[in-house]
């Protein structure tokens, strides 16, 4: 790909989200596009962002669990960053006239006390740098036709970034396991999906330890007062207008939100 597609692309991409319309998947034009022009499409999609005055609140890292890499052929996650405007507060509502197909999961989120700076960054380095971690349900709201794309596609769209909403509890991760967190996601009081935060990489804070480590190879480090959403838990569940979504996380807390028109 050309430089100037690089924009171009980010800019087709941000008017499908800004217009809720789903759109082709964009290799469909690029057949040839690489992992690495798919993170240059990203860096103009967030740097657009930027310059209409929303603030990065944090990276996230997407397509964490076995299931959904086998699912998509890739050895490794992707990442994308979460915005200010994006924020829900708990138990608040998430418009569905502003979505175009949003499904929820729930997750971690770390916040870090110190910067982290890859290459070679550990789990255990992470849970000493992280200062509290907290419970979070993502909407993500992929813009491309029934959810279907190549990782290209998908970290190009800024890892299908919708919305998030966070626990009220912080808690020090040195007084969990976050590997054995069990969680449960119900919509409507019925369960839809469960799971441990073990299905995270292992444990949530080697999310934490490979993103440090990816950001690296551009010359970025993970910085203190980030809040980094580690990848989903449970499966993405659909989202339908007038639904309650709540989750369990044991020992952490439970997080939930409405749906509205
Ligand atoms: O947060 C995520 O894991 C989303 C990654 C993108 C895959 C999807 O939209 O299902
Ligand atoms: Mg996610």
């Amino acid at each position: 790909m050309e430089a100037v597609q690089y924009k171009e692309t980010a800019e087709f991409l941000l008017q499908a989200e800004n217009e809720r319309r789903e759109v082709l998947k964009i290799t469909n034009d690029f057949p040839d596009m690489t992992v690495e022009d798919a993170y240059k499409i990203q860096e103009q999609l967030v740097d657009i962002k930027l310059k209409q005055g929303h603030r990065i609140i944090g990276p996230k890292m997407g397509l964490t669990s076995r299931a959904k890499m086998e699912q998509m052929k890739v050895e490794e996650p992707i990442y994308g960053y979460i915005f200010d405007y994006m924020v829900i507060p708990e138990n608040g509502s998430v418009s569905m006239s502003e979505h175009i197909h949003p499904k929820v999961e729930a997750e971690i989120a770390f916040i870090l006390g110190k910067d982290l700076e890859g290459p070679g960054i550990s789990g255990v380095q992470v849970l000493q740098a992280t200062q509290y971690v907290v419970p979070a349900l993502e909407i993500i709201d992929s813009r491309y036709k029934n959810f279907q794309f190549t990782l290209q596609d998908v970290i190009a769209d800024n890892a299908s970034s919708s919305r998030v909403v966070f626990g009220s509890r912080l808690l020090s991760p040195e007084q969990l396991d976050l590997d054995l967190v069990g969680v449960t996601l119900s919509i409507n009081g019925e369960i839809k999906d469960l799971g441990a935060g073990a299905s995270v990489l292992g444990h949530p804070a080697n999310s934490v330890a490979m993103l440090a480590n990816m950001l690296a190879r551009k010359g970025e480090k993970l910085q203190a007062g980030e809040i980094i959403l580690t990848g989903g838990i449970t499966g993405a569940v659909m989202l339908s207008t007038g639904d309650f979504v709540s989750a369990k996380f044991d020992g952490i807390g439970e997080v939930s939100f409405f749906v509205k028109e």
